[in-house]
């Protein structure tokens, strides 16, 4: 087995989980190209170097434009945060490399559409980390549906939690800053939702959304009491909410915030049909609930599926039946499908097509906050 050079763009929290991924992934699947981890890629030698030693990377480089030209790298994968996806992902497109890209795509639609544009002339295989999609619970929610076992959908529920910046001493880290970040709690994980929308029930036609940012001045990043408190704007949003329709007819609700007290990751959401239910939480992931209105009336009601059978997706893959799986399993899945799409010369869903879609609601959501109303997503750069 030849193998794929792995170069990873980024080391913080993402970088070792992508790390992990490659490390683990041809210890549990069968895949062919295997990665091989090649290089690790940072700014900063020191951290970058220290991220190596740790992470597992037999070699480092501090300028992406070396890494993506490196012939030891076939594969590049960006893990960095969003200000930078654009240029790092078009070095690699026009190095001929296939790339894999945190979510979401871009800080705007122009740029997903330029990053588009640049995937389809390279011709590479593309591919996007919504990786809740590859949860087992998921995947049987979505096979359920396309075997219309719940019917016609009517509605999705979405809610994704976080409570990580509710201090109002907490740091303007990059993710507060419209800038670096694109957008606050709807872009960083209000996307995951609208991708798992996508997924599961289809194309969004418009969207009516609000914003609101609860805590405006925070303490810059490292000023405290001994160099001097300094202070900045917070330039995104901390919670988002909107109402969408379907263009298979659904309706749907979203929420995303960072300010839900005591809730850490709530990815959530339920999808109702006319024939039944599904409900899935990703803090209690290996489970998926659900409803079948066929039930005998004596019996009906919400199951709870352990969804770790060998026939489960994936699952076969890990533990015994009952042997639960964890948030970092979903990144080893995204690499699997990574590299059987390599294998097979297809770009994996999500692609940069799929996030290009996923950006379009983002930002028909910041529209509609703009001028008010209800905004359709723009489409036309597909
Ligand atoms: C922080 O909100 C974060 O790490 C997101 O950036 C991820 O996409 C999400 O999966 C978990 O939370």
């Amino acid at each position: 087995m030849a193998g794929i050079g792995v170069g990873l763009v980024g080391y913080k929290f993402m970088g070792r989980a992508h790390s992990n991924a490659y490390r683990q992934l041809p210890r549990f699947f069968d895949v062919d190209p295997a990665p091989r981890m090649a290089a690790i890629c940072g700014r900063d030698e020191s951290g970058v170097r220290e991220a190596a030693d740790s992470l597992g990377w037999p070699s480092y480089e501090t300028d992406y434009r070396r890494l993506v030209e490196r012939d030891d790298v076939g594969l590049v994968d960006v893990v960095t945060p969003g200000y930078t996806h654009r240029e790092i992902v078009l070095a690699a497109l026009e190095a001929g490399k296939h790339v894999i890209c945190e979510k979401p795509l871009a800080n705007t639609l122009a740029e997903a559409g330029e990053m588009l544009d640049a995937a389809r002339a390279a011709g590479t295989i593309n591919a996007v980390c919504f990786n809740y999609r590859r949860a087992p619970a998921v995947q049987l929610a979505k096979k359920l549906i396309d075997e219309g076992r719940l019917g016609t959908i009517r509605h999705w529920r979405a809610t994704y939690l976080q409570d990580f910046i509710m201090d109002p001493e907490f740091p303007l880290i990059w993710r507060l800053r419209k800038e670096l970040a694109g957008s606050g709690a709807l872009g960083d994980i209000g996307a995951h939702s609208v991708d798992l929308a996508h997924f599961l029930v289809g194309g969004i036609s418009e969207v009516t959304g609000m914003t609101q940012t609860f805590v405006k001045e925070r303490p810059l990043e490292g000023s405290d009491g001994e160099t001097g408190r300094v202070t900045g704007w917070v330039t995104v949003d901390d919670a988002a909410a909107f109402l969408a329709r379907f263009e298979n007819g659904a309706v749907g609700t979203f929420e995303a915030t960072r300010f839900a007290a005591g809730r850490r990751n709530k990815n959530a959401f339920e999808i109702n049909g006319s024939k039944g239910s599904v409900a899935f939480d990703l803090e209690r992931m290996n489970e998926l609930e659900v409803f079948f209105v066929d039930d005998d009336a004596d019996v009906q009601g919400f199951r709870t599926v352990n969804v770790t059978e060998p026939g489960h997706p994936y699952a076969g893959a890990w533990w015994p039946p009952g042997h639960i799986i964890g948030y970092e399993h979903t990144f080893v899945h995204t690499m699997k499908d990574l590299m059987d799409g390599i294998r097979a010369g297809e770009s994996p869903a999500p692609t940069f097509e799929d996030a290009y879609r996923c950006q379009a609601v983002l930002d028909a959501v910041e529209r509609s906050v703009e001028v008010g109303g209800w905004t359709k997503p723009e489409l036309g750069g597909i």
